[in-house]
């Protein structure tokens, strides 16, 4: 745990579509969480099929892909003190049936087929899926806010 952790972040198609990208980024912002990469893109089925290799096996994984690769996406990777883990309850149980209000899925979602966002769900994952989604890296900069998030 360092405040230097990293987690992907991926606002799916439907969340850029209705509009959401300025108030998911607001959620990380206004937590204290530092933006070091954001970009939309048309992602292509063998990059979607790699990002969901692990559930290759579910029933439900040809039409992931199908609506990740349906329209573009905003990819983004934040950083700070246990991102992966408060990213993952910022963002809500995986199905918005169990998701809390309050959460970005218990806000703007009803379908586990059109949840609106992405996040890793461990620091491992995390590096192999920025690895994936930004090879070219992220932009490495000073913040100045970091004294006065962390003591
Ligand atoms: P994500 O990877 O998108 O952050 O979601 P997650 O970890 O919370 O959930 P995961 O089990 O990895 O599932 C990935 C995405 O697959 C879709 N899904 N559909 N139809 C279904 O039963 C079903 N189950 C999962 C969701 O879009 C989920 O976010």
């Amino acid at each position: 745990m360092s405040n230097t952790e990293r987690t992907y972040i991926m606002i799916k198609p439907d969340g850029v579509q209705r509009g959401l990208i300025g108030t998911i980024i607001q959620r990380f912002e206004q937590r204290g969480f530092i933006l070091r990469g954001l970009k939309m893109m048309s992602v292509e089925k063998s990059h979607a099929e790699a990002h969901y290799a692990d559930l290759s096996s579910k029933p439900f994984f040809g039409g992931l892909v199908e609506y990740i690769c349906s329209a573009p996406v905003c990819a983004m990777c934040w950083e700070g003190k246990d991102v992966v883990k408060t990213g993952r309850k910022i963002i809500g149980a995986t199905n918005p049936l169990a998701s809390e209000p309050g959460t970005i899925r218990g806000d703007f979602c009803i379908d586990v087929g059109r949840n609106i966002i992405h996040g890793s769900d461990a620091v491992e994952s995390a590096q192999k899926e920025l690895a994936l989604w930004f090879p070219d890296g992220v932009c490495e900069y000073e913040h100045a806010m970091k004294p006065w998030i962390y003591e």
